[in-house]
């Protein structure tokens, strides 16, 4: 981390507070390798797990689509890394502190909408409880607490989870710093 990022990271810490717990967790579930740090080839992993659970070639649309979706999330990501190839953890909570200044959620919103195609595309973007379970499952989501979670995430009640009710959540995690709030659960964070 250069001088300048130092700096840089220590004014936006002091305005957006240390990152909260679940930022913490969503980093080390996403550093698959442990390295302490989050490089491309953590989500290509991630992205791979998607692919071999639902059974997809890498030249499928979908597929393509789920690639492309967290390749621009990433480069969000390595924006805030002032120009380094993998993200260190103060670099990450600063991505996220600042997701709400617009490109890094139209980023979140475009892997919901990929991870959504891949699941289920006979309800316009919106999956059951069948399909989620599924969808926990290929994430290796497999705490007591999630079953909880359809609930959680259907806010209008009417049996499917929609890219709307996804974003919310989210939203709620990354902007408001809610940390009950399921907002990292297609990063496989419960
Ligand atoms: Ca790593
Ligand atoms: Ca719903």
């Amino acid at each position: 981390m250069t001088a300048r990022f130092q700096a840089r990271t220590r004014l936006m810490f002091a305005a957006a507070g240390p990152p909260h717990r679940k930022i913490c967790e969503l980093f080390d579930a996403v550093d698959a390798d442990r390295d302490g740090y989050v490089e491309w080839a953590d989500y290509q992993r991630l992205i791979d797990r998607y692919l071999s659970g639902y059974h997809l070639c890498r030249d499928d649309r979908r597929a393509m689509a789920l690639q492309t979706a967290y390749a621009l999330y990433w480069q969000e990501l390595e924006r805030h890394a002032d120009g380094g190839r993998r993200v260190d953890k103060d670099a990450f909570a600063i991505a996220h502190c600042l997701v709400n200044l617009g490109r890094t959620f139209q980023a979140l919103n475009g892997i919901i909408h990929a991870v959504l195609d891949i699941t289920d595309t006979t309800h316009g973007y919106q999956i059951g409880a069948e399909k989620f379970a599924r969808l926990l499952q290929v994430l290796g989501i497999t705490a007591p607490a999630a079953v909880e979670l359809f609930a959680r995430l259907d806010t209008n009640g009417d049996g499917r989870i929609g890219c709307e009710e996804f974003a919310r959540a989210a939203r709620e995690f990354f902007v408001s710093g809610d940390p009950d709030a399921p907002g990292g659960l297609l990063f496989g964070v419960l």
